[in-house]
């Protein structure tokens, strides 16, 4: 009889955590947030550009099919930290106090994941954090050292650093993957999955070193620009083929047969690889870094030969985050979680693939500013739904309490919440979103600018170290070749953006000091060190 009581406890302990189950699964939704660093839109396959169509990304694109694909979707601050900080918060750069990759993040700060915690739900991050100082709000984190490496990378969590060898896209998933399966099921969740890649150096799986050694992508209409007009632009230092370093950016060799890098001056990115690592890196490019010598390329033709090299790296580098994904998404399919988990994809911003010959981001153009995002959540948001509102990361905190059941904890921030529009109760939203950047002086020397874009238009103004105002119509002008500022057909259109620039400011409360300039010997020197 002891064995029938036991069995009896058994049974009601199954039948009360079954129950439990079912209770999560009909409240508030769990939240899995993925973001990768660096990840342009174009580079997608669900938002159709030709480079997504030839680099397909069948995981990623699955989140679009059962749920939303957002084809205005920008970032306020262009720039990692900031980003990630803006996203955190709820709130603008100069309000939650982290401008620029430099400064250090009040983690004292009300955050979605201390909120999300007052909800109930259990938190989480791992991967890339980039706000410097440990994380704050999250019962569990597991974050890179920094910047992170590809390869063997540094993992931080509570106050012991490891280094853990394999590949950071994958770690990261299976880390994610371990905390799914060893959370408590009795609350809802919220996990933070944030990759490296594809950021700068672009170091692809080792099963995908030659992904896309026999595709020719087709370079931008801008790889050579003219930059009339545009001087912030014509000053940049992110110019594919005169400041990438050809080593370490493009695995470029120092000559026929070899297997030595050519100009690379972050050593360690390489050298942290093991010997075996290594040899199967080094063996995948010699034959292709032979060829290269063989062509023997000068000028225009070596400029593209850059760019297509870059694409390829940079695409391959891809391929581990969408087989990440993927490996989430059916993870989440098997044991039913995802009929009442918000997943979510993104980016911490936009990427440059060669237009206006650049990579890197900062600049208010499109192709930086604007941010991939891709949602479903099952019964929220229909499957195959593409939105056109302009929305912003400063939205992401105050929609995720909103779809978790606590609105009212959005009061303090200055985002809004797009529930309505994801499940197409309304389509309004914003009108105008505003841009701010200040990183400057440093790295790849982009000048400070504010702007103001609407669903035509955008007004920026460039303040550090100059002061110029470019304006684009960007049905007329999608790529922004023609600062159309002194246009007089345009005379009324910039007077009203001018307005919506100053009401949007003093709504956000921007003050005199956001506007600060750099003294010009500071910049001079500037130009000499990123040279
Ligand atoms: C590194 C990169 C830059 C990049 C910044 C900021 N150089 O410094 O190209 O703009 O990060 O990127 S690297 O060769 O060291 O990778 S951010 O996404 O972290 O803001
Ligand atoms: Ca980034």
């Amino acid at each position: 009889w002891k064995r029938a009581i036991l069995l009896l406890l058994l049974i009601s302990a199954c039948k009360q955590q079954e129950k439990q189950k079912e209770e999560v699964a009909a409240g508030p939704p769990n939240i899995i947030f993925i973001m990768s660093d660096d990840h342009a839109f174009q580079a997608i396959s669900a938002y159709g550009h030709e480079l997504g169509k030839l680099a397909p990304t069948p995981n990623i694109d699955r989140i679009a099919k059962n749920g939303a694909l957002f084809r205005n979707n920008f970032c306020t601050n262009s720039l990692c930290g900031p980003s990630r900080a803006v996203i955190l918060t709820g709130k603008l750069s100069h309000i939650n106090g982290f401008r620029m990759n430099g400064e250090q993040f009040d983690g004292r700060q009300p955050t979605l994941p201390k909120y999300l915690k007052e909800l109930g739900y259990q938190t989480g991050i791992i991967g890339k954090w980039h706000l410097h100082g440990a994380p704050t709000g999250f019962d569990y984190w597991d974050i890179l050292n920094d910047q992170g490496n590809y390869y063997n990378p540094e993992f931080i969590s509570g106050g012991d650093t490891t280094i853990v060898e394999g590949y950071a896209t994958d770690l990261i998933t299976d880390k994610s993957l371990d905390w799914l399966q060893h959370r408590d099921s009795a609350q809802p969740f919220y996990l933070m999955v944030h990759h490296k890649a594809p950021h700068r150096n672009w170091m692809p799986a080792l099963r995908h070193l030659n992904a896309y050694d026999t595709i020719t992508f087709p370079l931008p209409e801008t790889y050579f620009p003219e930059f009339v007009n545009q001087q912030a632009a014509s000053e940049q230092l992110q110019t594919i083929y005169t400041d990438m370093y050809e080593g370490h950016d493009l695995r470029m060799s120092k000559g026929p047969g070899s297997t030595e890098l050519a100009q690379n001056p972050w050593t360690i990115d390489f050298d942290r690889m093991t010997p075996e690592q290594r040899k199967i890196w080094d063996e995948a490019y010699l034959p292709k870094n032979n060829a290269f010598w063989e062509a023997n390329l000068h000028g225009k033709e070596l400029a593209e030969w850059k760019g297509q090299r870059f694409l390829q790296e940079y695409l391959a580098t891809i391929k581990a985050v969408d087989e990440g994904v993927g490996r989430i998404l059916d993870y989440l399919e098997k044991t039913g979680l995802d009929k009442n988990t918000l997943v979510v994809y993104t980016s911490d911003q936009g990427f440059y693939l060669g237009e206006h010959g650049w990579f890197d981001k900062r600049f208010m153009y499109e192709e930086s500013m604007k941010m991939p995002l891709l949602m479903q959540l099952p019964g929220v948001i229909e499957p195959g739904t593409e939105i056109d509102a302009m929305v912003q990361n400063l939205d992401f905190a105050p929609t995720f309490l909103d779809l978790a059941g606590g609105p009212q904890y959005a009061s303090e921030m200055q985002g809004q919440s797009f529930r309505h529009v994801l499940d197409g109760t309304g389509n309004d939203f914003k009108n105008a979103v505003y841009y701010h950047y200040y990183d400057f002086p440093a790295f790849h020397m982009v000048k400070r600018q504010y702007g103001v874009r609407t669903d035509r238009y955008k007004l920026i103004h460039f303040y550090d170290d100059i002061d110029a105002w470019e304006f684009y119509d960007l049905q007329k002008d999608p790529h922004e070749v023609h600062n159309a500022i002194n246009d007089e057909e345009y005379k009324d259109i910039i007077t009203s953006m001018h307005q919506k620039l100053d009401s949007l400011q003093a709504v956000y409360k921007v003050t005199e000091k956001e506007f600060e300039t750099t003294p010009k010997e500071k910049v001079d020197n500037a130009y000499e060190v990123f040279k």
